[in-house]
């Protein structure tokens, strides 16, 4: 922590990439990160991969998209991301840097920078921003809201088995700085737009269930999106809700995207979701994982079944 932080010191501008498909913990830390290196004068920008997510707009923030030709920075910061695949057409600027600085709490980053902070054990890369703060003895102020939503965001509210009493004492801390705890939560949690309701309706009803119960699949392809008029971003909560079936153990939504199919894998105890998914190339945590692959959609989802219990076989 200590060597990242006399390098963020020493940055002459930066470029911050948080993983692409960003969601609320890598924007949010994005922006508190920011807001940091504003304080001692370095000039920085946040680089995103496509336009910010309509349901964290609220968080306000300046962002370039890959569009704005970003020049190559002296300091590049990959936050919240779990490898150098996940920066996607932003790579160039990563390993284009002088310095190149990773902070993530991802279990399966391997570090892909000169200067790594990973900590697992840290339910929110806001996490760990929140300590740099405390590390260099910066009150959080302007940074305590998108810290918080960090941490709310990437624990469901403090309702995911990676909240620790450390998450909990830090989310105190920044209650206490002024985050507006009431605020994001209502934000984050409780406004929904018609469309991702509907979509959520049609893949409720269209699941598999299988395994005797423990395993709920769905797939959501382009045709039902547009159906529904619902987004890609509205689909990002329904493994959790396949997993949170009772009685589920692992809960996936298999979706296409631009040609490819993006699998998302929520567990409860059994699966290593992190490890299932890497095993076709993905990553993530323990209780979340996903992938990216090529090819049929319900034929990947038959495979994943298969493999799924395969996978039981090993561990029951
Ligand atoms: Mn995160």
């Amino acid at each position: 922590m200590k060597t990242l932080l006399s390098a963020l010191k020493k940055a002459e501008n930066a470029v911050i990439l948080p993983h692409k498909s960003a969601d609320g913990d890598a924007i949010a830390s994005c922006i508190a990160l920011g807001k940091l290196l504003l304080r001692w004068g370095i000039p920085y920008t946040i680089c995103l991969e496509e336009p910010v997510r309509s349901d964290l707009a609220f968080l306000g923030g300046d962002f370039a998209v890959l569009e704005d030709r970003v020049p190559v920075p002296h300091t590049a910061i990959a936050v919240d991301c779990g490898d150098a695949a996940r920066l996607g057409e932003r790579l160039p600027l990563f390993e284009g840097a002088k310095v190149k600085l990773v902070i993530d709490h991802h279990v399966t980053n391997e570090g892909f920078g000169d200067v790594c902070v990973v900590d697992p054990s840290a339910a929110a890369t806001a996490e760990i921003i929140a300590g740099l703060f405390d590390l260099a003895g910066e009150p959080f102020e302007d940074a305590a809201s998108p810290l918080y939503t960090g941490l709310v965001t990437d624990t469901g509210g403090f309702r995911f088995s990676n909240t620790t009493p450390k998450t909990l004492r830090v989310a105190a801390q920044l209650m206490e700085a002024g985050a507006e705890s009431g605020k994001i939560c209502l934000a984050v949690f409780e406004e929904n737009p018609l469309e991702k309701i509907r979509l959520e309706a049609a893949v409720m009803h269209e699941m598999t269930i299988c395994h005797n119960g423990k395993t709920a699949v769905a797939t959501v392809t382009e045709a039902l999106l547009s159906e529904t008029g619902a987004s890609d971003e509205d689909t990002s909560h329904l493994s959790g809700l396949l997993r949170g079936i009772r009685g589920v153990e692992t809960g996936v939504l298999l979706r296409e995207k631009d040609g490819q199919i993006k699998i998302s894998m929520r567990t409860s105890q059994v699966l290593d979701a992190a490890a299932f998914c890497k095993t076709f190339g993905g990553g993530g945590h323990a209780r979340a994982a996903g992938a990216t692959v090529e090819g049929d959609i319900s034929v990947w989802k038959e495979e994943i079944i298969k493999r799924i219990g395969e996978a039981y076989g090993r561990h029951c």
